[in-house]
């Protein structure tokens, strides 16, 4: 009875052992609760509620906060409501986004970081999981092919800030003066990207003050990979117009498309003109790990740097993002600033292992533990399972396909009935755009299922499915197809 309990009672109190104990074990048993149910079929993937709704509070669930402490048995309550109104990402039929499932060592992997709760900044307080990411990224960097005396890299909170990472590096590479004086150390610099890309590199240009027009969109085909020659003629372009062209982003497995742009034709061209090379693999970057697809990422060991993003296609629970730079020094050199506080240099060990100030930011979240538990418990699995699905052999019913998929995207129009005799055109394009968003709308509001959609180019609304979670079965894709097809049809 945790009614008269509050959290005054738990550890550190005297003699609060036995209460902090059985709180926890209380807590586990909603976890433990909702992890069961989570991969049931039987239940719901969300149970949808409007923001205005959520805020006025749902069956005693309130969201505001109070003046007086809450008695344990409440905080329990709200553990339970907080997961009840959330999505469950680890549902069979979660196809929404690119980080999918709830894997188990990587989810205890998580307790056991939250229960240390430590920061990266220093191997002074962090020396086990410091070296833990040292071992991690040394095996990653062999993965994407680069030898023993080359590599780097950091953990990061997510893909965006991994790219950012890689532009910031890149622009300190070529004019070092610019941590110190700034932008007035720069020529207006141009970058290079596809416009299936990311738009986290716009993002880092305008982040880093150069401007998101600066940022330079190429040409991809139909397939939504970067056509060389258009990259080629852009260099050429933005340079006759006075830009100076430093860095091109290249993309292994598209946002929406999965698409892995032609990386040695694209290494060619940076090797020309002495431009950074990085690859964005945050979403491909998993099928390194697979005999059968890393052929699809040939050329990435000629990136200078690679975004890989371990929670999406690998599963690791979010998050879970790392930066890898060739060179070595170069994310020390460029971010280090020495706050003697934390990084003093007389400490009684070797301080290169104060990794911290290779990063942008000061307290950082231990991402690694959960990677590292899980690549000791099932690398094998990786190998012969996860990495080696079957691209784009899903049959999709009732639906025009665009292109052949090369990762696990499968993206489709669904044609309503009353539209099927429709000639191509405008006015078919006009209709179908709205299809999408109105059976999402309802797929929402059933909860029985959650894909994404979106526009791209000249293509109006169509879905976007991802595969990425290892509980999805073909009874899942059979019953995502029913489901659109049942709340599409009319
Ligand atoms: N950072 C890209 C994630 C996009 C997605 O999950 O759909």
């Amino acid at each position: 009875d945790f009614s008269i309990i509050y959290s005054k009672d738990l550890l550190p109190a005297s003699g609060g052992e036995k209460v902090t104990k059985e709180f926890l074990h209380e807590l586990l048993n909603i976890l433990l609760g909702y992890i069961c149910k989570s991969s049931r079929r039987s239940g719901k993937v969300l149970d949808f509620h409007h923001p205005h709704q959520l805020k006025e509070g749902l069956e005693g669930f309130s969201l505001q906060l109070t003046d007086k402490p809450e008695t344990l048995e409440q905080i329990l309550v709200d553990c339970r409501d907080t997961l009840k109104y959330g999505v469950n990402t680890g549902h069979p039929r979660f196809f929404n986004q690119l980080s999918s499932g709830l894997d188990l060592i990587g989810l205890a992997g998580e307790w056991l970081t939250s229960t240390a709760n430590s920061n990266m900044f220093t191997y002074e307080v962090s020396p086990v999981f410091i070296l833990m990411e040292e071992v991690l990224l040394k095996k990653m960097q062999g993965i994407v092919g680069w030898s023993d005396d080359e590599g780097d890299g950091i953990f990061c909170p997510g893909g965006t800030i991994s790219n950012l990472y890689s532009i910031l590096v890149a622009r300190y590479y070529f004019y070092p003066e610019v941590k110190t004086r700034g932008m007035r150390a720069l020529p207006q610099l141009a970058i290079f990207t596809s416009e299936h890309s990311h738009y986290s590199v716009k993002k880092s240009a305008a982040v880093l003050g150069m401007g998101s027009e600066n940022v330079l969109m190429v040409k991809c085909d139909e397939s939504g990979k970067m056509i060389p020659v258009e990259l080629e003629s852009s260099i050429v372009a933005a340079e006759e117009r006075g830009l100076v062209p430093f860095y091109v982003n290249a993309t292994a497995g598209t946002t929406v498309y999965g698409a892995f742009d032609p990386f040695n034709d694209i290494a060619d061209i940076c090797h020309g003109h002495n431009l950074w090379m990085h690859v964005d693999a945050a979403w491909g970057g998993g099928l390194l790990m697979s005999d059968r697809h890393r052929m699809k990422l040939q050329g990435i060991e000629r990136a200078w740097s690679v975004t890989w993003n371990p929670h999406k296609m690998m599963g690791v629970p979010l998050q879970c993002s790392v930066i890898l730079i060739k060179k070595r020094g170069l994310l020390q050199d460029c971010n280090e600033l020495g706050a003697e506080y934390l990084f003093q240099r007389d400490k009684p060990y070797d301080v290169s292992y104060d990794t911290g100030d290779k990063s942008i930011q000061c307290g950082r979240h231990v991402d690694v533990f959960k990677f590292w538990l899980m690549w000791k418990a099932k690398v094998f699995w990786y190998q012969s399972s996860r990495g080696n699905f079957t691209c784009g052999e899903l049959v999709v019913m009732f639906a025009s396909p665009l292109p052949q998929p090369e990762h696990s995207n499968v993206c489709f129009w669904y044609i309503p009935p009353t539209m099927r005799g429709l000639p191509p055109g405008p006015d078919r394009d006009t209709r179908l755009h709205q299809v999408a968003p109105r059976i999402k709308h309802r797929m929402m509001e059933q909860g029985s299922v959650l894909i994404g959609y979106q526009p791209l180019g000249d293509k109006v609304n169509f879905f976007r499915c991802v595969f990425s979670n290892p509980a999805t079965q073909q009874e899942d894709v059979d019953f995502l197809l029913d489901e659109i097809t049942r709340l599409g049809n009319d």
